[in-house]
């Protein structure tokens, strides 16, 4: 079995909120452990991650221990990093045994031929600010810059400033569009670029499934042969996908307990 989430955003919101999400998050792990292959980390797994050589942010203890504890039995845990966590360096590698990929991959899983991403940056080339944008974010200067030139404590409250005022952007986004496209239909039309991107790729390149995060919205997307998982976000209403022994990818909802309570902010 072959597991995929993405979008924790681990360390978002309010203390207690971000220690049930996280909560929800270890137990799930636990869970997938017992029968995976291997999990997909499939990016924004924390809300704001930046490492430096020898420090590292506070927090997330559960999360860590149990990604060493799985990775120690075995159990191969990937991690595609999202824009919220671009900056991870080595220290998941070396202290938990993940594997990191800052770009999107093309896997062969139990035969069947997937790709993953986190799914921001993509269609970007008519975009120039989000080129730019992007650009910064990835600058190896700016990245020297920031580790070398600013306190940890001042770059982590930056990092999270930043991270909740993307997340309320998006959360306005959201609300915008649900005001004007009607309940229901609004989320899944933010999923169609990456359908789009998807359709476009398998035109040139053999794919049996596409699996992306970013949007927001769990959904499984099916037309003809082109198969697209749009992970869930765990603030609002957790989703996962697997990968089965007999090779079909599906989504699927945490079965799971009492719902999180209402809150404010959620990509
Ligand atoms: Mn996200």
């Amino acid at each position: 079995m072959h597991y995929f989430a993405s979008d924790i955003h681990l360390g978002a919101g309010d203390p207690a909120a971000a220690r049930e999400v996280e909560r929800r998050f270890v137990a799930w792990l636990d869970r997938a452990g017992r029968d995976a292959e291997s999990i997909f980390l499939v990016g924004d797994i924390f809300d704001f991650w930046f490492e430096y050589r020898r420090v590292v942010p506070k927090g997330f203890v559960r999360t860590l221990g149990k990604l060493a504890e799985l990775t120690d039995r075995g159990v191969r845990v990937v991690f595609l990093t999202g824009n919220h966590d671009m900056w991870v360096g080595d220290y998941l590698t070396r202290e938990c045994g993940v594997e990191v990929y800052t770009a999107p991959q093309l896997l062969t899983l139990g035969g069947r031929r997937i790709f993953v991403a986190h799914g921001d940056n993509m269609n970007i080339d008519g975009q120039p600010m989000l080129r730019l944008l992007n650009r910064i974010f990835r600058s190896r200067t700016l990245r020297w810059l920031f580790s070398w030139g600013v306190h940890p404590d001042w770059a982590m409250r930056f990092g999270h400033w930043w991270s909740g005022k993307s997340r309320k952007r998006h959360n306005d986004a959201d609300r915008r569009a649900a005001e004007t496209g009607g309940p229901g239909g609004f989320d899944a039309s933010l999923t169609e670029p990456l359908i789009a991107y998807a359709r476009s790729y398998a035109a040139t390149h053999e794919v049996d499934d596409f699996v992306f995060g970013h949007m927001h919205f769990a959904r499984d997307y099916r037309d003809g042969a082109l198969h697209v998982v749009h992970l869930g976000c765990w603030e609002k209403n957790p989703a996962y996908a697997v990968l089965d022994n007999r090779g079909v990818l599906s989504l699927r909802k945490l079965e799971e307990e009492e719902p999180l309570p209402a809150k404010n902010g959620t990509r």
